[in-house]
């Protein structure tokens, strides 16, 4: 399988540390959206990451819907989600609220690149800041430990850890020291897993700092 997408994007290293979880071998294909959009659109037409291009030649794009091909290929006993019932409902809806705010962190990002100076959207920007800001104290008040929903790594965690490395990286405003004490705890155990450390966002796999 062939991972398209750098680890600078959560979606992208959500999909990888699930791989690595898995233990499934993969090798990547780290082509940028913003450096090199003409060959990205040949993989995926929306010009996004992550893409999977699976062993049959086969192209999958959205981390949800990847995520989704890899339980069934890994199996109901070893899947970060359970097949059905009450547990799976809260680790989705915990999963739509870190991609949501992660959606969010990005759109701030990118009007920050596209847009800057006098020509940033203030109001675009600040709606996305609350957007973002009222998902993580929802998650801060949801968070367990010391994983989200208990003893069990789940999706729930791989997502929201993958959210807070992307704040770190990219936009720290918002994700403050002492601000979320039990999602920083959370980003602490998920930072330190293997999984993670073998999806650490490398120097070289970067934005743009601007786009013409
Ligand atoms: N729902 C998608 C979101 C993917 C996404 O937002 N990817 C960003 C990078 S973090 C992207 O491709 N941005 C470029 C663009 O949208 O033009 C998923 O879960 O894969």
């Amino acid at each position: 399988m062939i991972l398209v997408g750098q680890y600078d994007s959560p979606f992208v290293r959500r999909v990888a540390v699930t791989l690595h979880h898995y233990q499934m071998p993969f090798s990547r294909n780290t082509i940028s959206v913003f450096g090199d959009a003409r060959d990205m659109q040949k993989i995926n037409p929306l010009i996004r990451i992550p893409s999977l291009v699976l062993d049959s030649g086969e192209t999958l794009i959205d981390s949800g819907a990847i995520i989704d091909t890899l339980d069934e290929m890994v199996g109901p006993d070893h899947a970060l989600v359970p097949r059905s019932g009450p547990r799976r409902r809260l680790i989705l809806q915990a999963i739509a609220l870190a991609a949501g705010a992660a959606e969010k962190a990005g759109q701030v990002v990118y009007e920050r690149l596209f847009h800057p100076g006098q020509a940033l959207s203030k109001e675009w920007e600040q709606r996305c800041l609350s957007q973002l800001a009222a998902a993580l104290d929802r998650l801060e008040r949801q968070c367990g430990a010391p994983w989200f929903f208990g003893q069990q790594l789940g999706h729930a965690d791989v997502m929201t850890g993958c959210l807070l490395g992307y704040l770190n990286l990219r936009l720290q405003e918002s994700f403050p020291a002492g601000a979320y004490p039990r999602l920083e705890a959370l980003a602490r155990h998920c930072e330190s897993r293997d999984e993670f450390l073998q999806s650490r966002i490398s120097p070289d796999e970067t934005m743009p700092s601007r786009v013409q």
